[in-house]
């Protein structure tokens, strides 16, 4: 057990010794042990200089080692869901010394990529995708004619397993009778408990060949005898129905084997070898502690989730920013608009913490929804409490409302359904990358019918916006970015504002720049050295068409600005509104280029993008000049 991460590179010998999964296949297994715990604080190294995803990958060192070890990766295909937990898969696979880079520009991905290495087979950060993929992979495989030599696993966690699309892909995988491998990564903390000799001896025996070979073998010789091989059947459900949680999988037509220790490396090679001869659907289900091996997050592992980077204590300590998070901002009101309204409710898929809802949950549990990874769920969920009359808020990440777009459109906005979308994280996100950036919520919502898009500026227009979303009656979405913003005084009050109306900012001439949400602030700081007029929009939808036809008059440029793709953005509604309104004053639109922006650092990534002040200062100027 490790009490503190170390901040000197550690003495990993046998670690260095792997750069390639061949060479820790050539290992002993008897030490595999000791790679465990060189690995375990290599990682807590390495994470500890950049920060990122910590407690899952210390849950699965043990795991990660044995399917490199039974498993020919990268010609057997390891496919990782989420793939926060897959540092150790990294650091096996050739990538150890780039771990200093993780997450940093041009370093390597938060996530397994399949640009990055040829052992990360699937690009994942959405959870509840790998069943599918794996099963994907396998078919295609079975049409090459390259099962005999290819395996397939998916190695899903509990929290990711409560997602439909995974059981979407367990009813499939039931169907085909393919040799797919599913691990379960359960590190639920009461089944932890529960692990025993007795499960573990069990595990053992069905994933042993004689156990498998007697069952498969009894199948054949008794399938002419049906009401027998019934009796059969019955009789090993109840043995594992018994013992195991395991009737679920088998009624989908997996072969359920467990529960299993997740952190003893030995067992884990015998099972996973014993499996690999298996034919049909698998199902191995791992116990393992999140955090495992590091003191302060096996006692803390929700808060070890992920970690930031440690850095050295500084000669004059700086003094944090006092502003509240976006988030926090919507915590905040969230809490001050239950208190007033009883018909209040808060939704979150998985993600109360992050949405700052924490302060909600603690005050009013009874209207604290946490439907687990399950956005369709949450959106749905959500249209059938407004059916009924209350006044469901539903708080999740841009890119996680990619997830349920039907059901926002479907069941929500097609009945003009009253629920607010509390939209986290729009915008670019940082060192998380792309498979986490909101990049395409405007465009996504705002063709939507019935729909109220609100596109706040600042933290105090946040706290108006969600008042507006609230009492106005149908769908309304409020998105803003992640992190803080520029500091804007808030008020304890639940004001709203007239809705499709925006405001000017700063009077200039020639140019105007149309600001929708969190570039408003380098809009007005570009606008200094342009002296031109800035609008905030507020709304994207409904637009101040009355405003646009204003600036247009009086201006020989608009210039919208948007952290969204500009296809489809912001910038295209005033655009398109100029076209049906015959309006010849020209436009430039800035926004998010199309492409897939790397992770990085914020304010680097939007500078690149040329949307800080400098960037929109040159934008202009170019266009200006012809
Ligand atoms: C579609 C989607 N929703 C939410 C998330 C955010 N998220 C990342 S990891 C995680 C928890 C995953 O739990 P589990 O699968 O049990 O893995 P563990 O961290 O416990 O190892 C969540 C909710 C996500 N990545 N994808």
């Amino acid at each position: 057990m490790l009490d503190a991460i170390p901040t000197e590179r550690p003495n990993t010998p046998l670690l260095d010794s792997i750069d390639e999964p061949d060479q820790l296949r050539a290992l002993e297994v008897t030490q595999l042990d000791a790679l465990a715990h060189e690995l375990r604080e290599f990682l807590l190294y390495s994470v500890g200089k950049t920060g990122g995803h910590f407690g899952a990958g210390l849950g699965v060192v043990e795991l990660t080692i044995a399917l490199h070890y039974v498993f020919n990766t990268p010609k057997d295909s390891l496919v990782w869901d989420v793939g926060h937990q897959a540092y150790p898969h990294k650091i096996l696979t050739g990538r150890r010394e780039r771990m200093l880079t993780m997450r940093q520009p041009n370093g390597l991905a938060a996530f397994p990529t399949r640009s990055e290495s040829v052992y990360d087979t699937f690009g994942v950060g959405h959870s509840s995708t790998s069943i599918s993929a794996a099963l994907g992979m396998m078919v295609a495989k079975r049409q090459q004619g390259r099962t005999k030599d290819s395996h397939t696993v998916a190695i899903i966690g509990d929290g990711a397993m409560t997602a439909g699309m995974a059981f979407e892909a367990l009813n499939h995988a039931g169907a085909l009778d393919d040799n797919v491998l599913v691990i379960l990564n359960d590190n639920n903390m009461s089944i932890s408990n529960n692990v025993g000799g007795l499960s573990s001896y069990f595990a053992r025996m069905w994933a042993s060949k004689p156990y498998n070979f007697i069952r498969s073998g009894s199948k054949r010789m008794l399938s002419k005898v049906p009401p027998a091989l019934k009796a059969v059947h019955r009789a090993e459900e109840y043995m594992k129905g018994m013992v195991s949680p395991g009737t679920l999988f088998e009624e989908i037509g997996f072969n359920y084997i467990g529960l299993v220790d997740g952190h003893d490396t030995e067992g884990l090679v015998e099972i996973l070898s014993n499996i690999k001869t298996l034919r049909g659907p698998q199902l191995l289900h791992v116990v393992t502690q999140k955090g495992k091996g590091y003191s302060e997050s096996e006692n803390d592992p929700f808060g070890m989730h992920a970690l930031s980077k440690i850095t050295p204590t500084p000669a004059t300590p700086e003094v944090a920013s006092a502003a509240p998070t976006y988030s926090q901002v919507f915590g905040d009101w969230l809490c001050d608009m239950a208190e007033t309204d009883e018909k209040v409710v808060g939704i979150t898929p998985a993600m109360g913490e992050g949405s700052g809802m924490r302060e909600f949950a603690k005050r009013f549990p009874d209207r604290f929804f946490d439907v687990a990874i399950a956005e369709q769920h949450a959106v749905t969920f959500a249209a059938g409490m407004a059916c009924e009359g209350t006044k469901p808020v539903v708080a999740i990440y841009s890119t996680f409302l990619q997830r349920a777009y039907d059901q926002l459109i479907h069941d929500v906005a097609l009945q003009n359904l009253d629920v607010l979308f509390a939209i986290d994280r729009a915008g670019l996100v940082g060192e998380d990358g792309p498979t986490h950036a909101g990049s395409f919520d405007i465009s996504y919502l705002r063709c939507i019918p019935n729909m109220v898009v609100m596109t706040p500026s600042d933290e105090a227009e946040a706290r108006l916006m969600l008042s507006t979303g609230y009492h106005y009656q149908g769908p309304a979405a409020v998105r803003y970015p992640r992190g803080k913003g520029p500091g804007a005084a808030l008020s304890k009050n639940l004001d709203t504002l007239p809705i499709g109306k925006g405001m000017i900012r700063r009077e200039g001439q020639k140019v105007a720049l149309l600001a929708f949400g969190s570039l408003t602030t380098a809009a007005l700081t570009a606008a200094q050295t342009l002296d031109a007029t800035v609008a905030d929009m507020r709304f994207v939808k409904p637009l101040d068409t009355a405003l646009i036809a204003e600036l247009a008059a009086s201006h020989d440029l608009l210039v919208t600005v948007e952290e969204n793709a500009i296809m489809g953005g912001a910038g295209s509604a005033v655009g398109e509104h100029l076209a049906a309104t015959n309006c010849r004053t020209p436009i430039l639109n800035l926004g998010l280029s199309d492409t897939f922006i790397e992770h990085g650092k914020v304010p680097q990534m939007l500078a690149d993008e040329g949307l800080d002040a400098d960037g929109i200062i040159r934008a202009v100027r170019t266009r200006l000049a012809g």
